[in-house]
């Protein structure tokens, strides 16, 4: 991308964003493909598009299966539970089950034979006072991001996580293995390392018009230009918010809902095979600092001390206790927040009434010298803070 699409096929594809039935969403997708041609510049466009359909296609299918009282099979991801949820993704038999059973009380099979798991599967993990929801995805494969076999919910779960823990096998080629994962989250518009720019571009009602907040700075074009783009698509009444540094072909992704950013860390398993080391020297040689690389054993349970304190990083959240004023002891499940949130944050988070009634807090935190502190609503927390809020 940006694919340079023909006029002819951005205007069906305004067709098949206000198709409402998945059925004429569908044609149109497919006829919005066949406008535009096969090369390298629109390979993830393709790939993207097909995702839609498939996930379109089975809504149709679990639609007919409700009405006929049928079961309607696995669920595409796994809902939310717990604080945060990291999804395991990696080529078949590295030992994401294995990895599974280890942290959590889920009881997953654990074969020594390829595509046991099929299904995105869940279990709890306990680290310090937070609740960490792990989820098997079904093995990644060549193809994946394109929906076949299981494609689908693999890459919609890891889509839907918060982070992910990529996994390959140092009994293998793990160099082979990291660089299926990464041509196949590329082509399913999974980032892994942070952009420069993120573009939200909610649509509003008829009438609304066009708002750009540009909270950060466009490059190489103007508002004037990203109006035309939108136009262009059939875009007319929109909120566009742009953090960062963003291109127009930033934005034209941006219309597609094209990528997602998902912080992961990599995991090398079966370290006590003979050629680990040598293999680990080499992966880690090919990653450099770009992401964390942990070598672990399932089998001789090695490596994995580290884990909790590892995921929570990756995760960019903190934990923050919250105290009622005439309590002696703080909450004993700790709130969790983004990272550099501050005390107004955590008081939206809980209610709204404790943002629009703010008065003051008291935080009790190690690196103050005095706790508790009185601060105001744009004081900075930090992991492991204690907050008491004071309304009006
Ligand atoms: N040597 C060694 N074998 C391991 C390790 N971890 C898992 N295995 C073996 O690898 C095989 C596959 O393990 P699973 O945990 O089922 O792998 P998976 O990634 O869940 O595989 P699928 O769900 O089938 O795609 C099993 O035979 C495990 O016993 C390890 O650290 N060392
Ligand atoms: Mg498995």
């Amino acid at each position: 991308m940006p694919a340079n699409l023909p006029a002819e096929a951005k205007s069906k594809y305004r067709e098949a964003s206000l198709a409402r039935k998945p059925e004429e969403k569908i044609k149109k997708l497919q006829e919005f493909m066949s406008l535009f041609p096969k090369h390298k510049g629109t390979e993830n466009l393709r790939a993207q598009v097909k995702r839609k359909i498939s996930l379109l296609k089975k809504e149709i299918k679990e639609k007919k299966q409700k009405k006929t009282g049928a079961s309607t099979g696995p669920k595409v991801f796994v809902e939310k539970e717990g604080d945060a949820q990291v999804v395991i993704l990696g080529p078949t038999n590295v030992g994401r089950s294995s990895l599974l059973s280890i942290l959590t009380n889920s009881k997953v099979a654990i074969l020594n034979y390829p595509y046991t798991t099929t299904v995105p599967t869940p279990g709890m993990f306990n680290y310090h006072d937070l609740q960490l929801q792990l989820v098997e995805a079904p093995a990644l494969m060549e193809g994946s991001s394109e929906g076949g076999s299981w494609g689908l919910q693999t890459l919609t779960s890891a889509r839907n996580a918060d982070g992910l823990v990529l996994m390959v096998d140092l009994s293998q080629n793990p160099i082979e293995q990291l660089s299926l994962i990464s041509r196949e989250l590329e082509k399913a518009k999974l980032l892994t390392r942070k952009p420069k720019a993120r573009i939200e571009i909610e649509k509003k009602h008829m009438g609304a018009k066009l708002k750009f907040i540009v909270l950060g700075r466009l490059i190489d074009c103007s508002v004037k230009d990203l109006t035309r783009l939108l136009k262009s698509y059939g875009i007319r009444d929109a909120t566009v918010k742009i953090w960062g540094e963003a291109t127009l072909d930033d934005v034209e992704e941006a219309i597609f809902e094209g990528k997602v950013y998902r912080p992961a860390i990599i995991l090398a398993n079966k370290a006590d095979h003979p050629k680990a080391a040598e293999r680990l020297e080499q992966l880690k040689k090919l990653v450099g600092d770009e992401m964390k690389v942990i070598a672990v054993s399932c089998t001789t349970k090695t490596g994995l001390e580290e884990l909790g304190a590892e995921m929570f990083e990756m995760l960019d959240i903190m934990r923050v206790y919250t105290k009622e004023p005439n309590k002696k002891d703080a909450s004993l499940r700790p709130f969790t927040i983004r990272k550099g949130s501050t005390v107004f944050d955590l008081a939206k988070r809980i209610h709204s009434d404790f943002y629009k009634q703010f008065s003051y807090a008291k935080v009790w935190s190690k690196r103050l010298r005095f706790s508790p502190q009185k601060v105001g609503g744009a004081f900075a927390l930090q992991d492991g803070d204690t907050v008491e809020l004071h309304i009006n």
